[in-house]
């Protein structure tokens, strides 16, 4: 029998993602917000989950760690998607990767300026291409979450982060002023596995897809 091993982070993505796993028959044993396990069977004795954190997830399929994992574009942007091949966009933990800037800034005005604008993100890499397109100077500064504090400090002119509701820009008050590409996530495959496990990977590709055209 040919192990599958699939690829999860807890929240959000895993549960939009059970409506999916129950699409093609793969039911966990247990819930990853309650139990602290990081494996977890399923109802499939050939079929198993790993709980990672989100960022992680490309890594551990490009490794070949895992054979199948669900991933966000924008982490699958900022990895590269290496080794990995992305069969199906699920449609699912939907939002968009905004520039966002306090009330009041001229957004407009300092990129006509031509001034280095201050940009803080934890999408280095997705926020370097938007302005590079744009011939926008920009110092960009790693942060690792909470972006939306870096304008009201004094850290950054702008952020760039992920809005869903937009409510957390609100409270904070700050606004939306571009928007860089809409973002859901997509199930990825390790290339070699695809190969390799051809036979056990394609139902579950299949019924993944299925479940999200219906
Ligand atoms: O939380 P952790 O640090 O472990 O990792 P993570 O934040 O990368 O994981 P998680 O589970 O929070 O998000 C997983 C994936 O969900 C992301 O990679 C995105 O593809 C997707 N997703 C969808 C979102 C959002 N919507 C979202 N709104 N991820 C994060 N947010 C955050 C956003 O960064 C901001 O802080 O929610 C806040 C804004 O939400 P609104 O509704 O107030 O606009
Ligand atoms: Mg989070």
């Amino acid at each position: 029998m040919t192990q599958i091993t699939l690829a999860l982070s807890k929240g959000r993505i895993f549960d939009e993602t059970l409506p999916l796993l129950a699409a093609a028959g793969i039911e966990p044993a247990e819930s990853p917000e309650s139990s602290r396990k990081l494996i977890i069977g399923t109802n499939r004795a050939d079929v198993r989950l790993i709980i990672v954190r989100a960022s992680d997830v490309p890594t551990y399929v490009q490794h070949g760690a895992a054979d199948l994992g669900i991933a966000g574009k924008d982490v699958l942007v900022e990895h590269g998607g290496e080794g990995l091949y992305q069969p199906v966009d699920l449609n699912i933990a939907r939002c968009r990767m905004m520039v966002a800037t306090p009330v009041g800034f001229d957004y407009a005005a300092a990129v006509r300026r031509g001034a280095r604008l201050r940009v803080a993100t934890k999408y280095v890499h997705t926020a370097r291409v938007h302005f590079a397109g744009k011939g926008v100077h920009v110092d960009l500064i790693k942060l690792y979450g909470s972006m939306e504090l870096a304008p009201l400090v004094g850290l950054a002119d702008v952020i760039v982060d992920l809005v869903s509701t937009g409510g957390t820009l609100k409270a904070n008050n700050l606004v939306a002023v571009e928007e860089i590409m809409p973002i859901s996530s997509r199930l990825v495959v390790n290339q070699a596995a695809l190969k390799l496990k051809q036979a056990a990977l394609r139902p579950i590709i299949d019924a993944f897809r299925d479940a999200v055209q219906a």
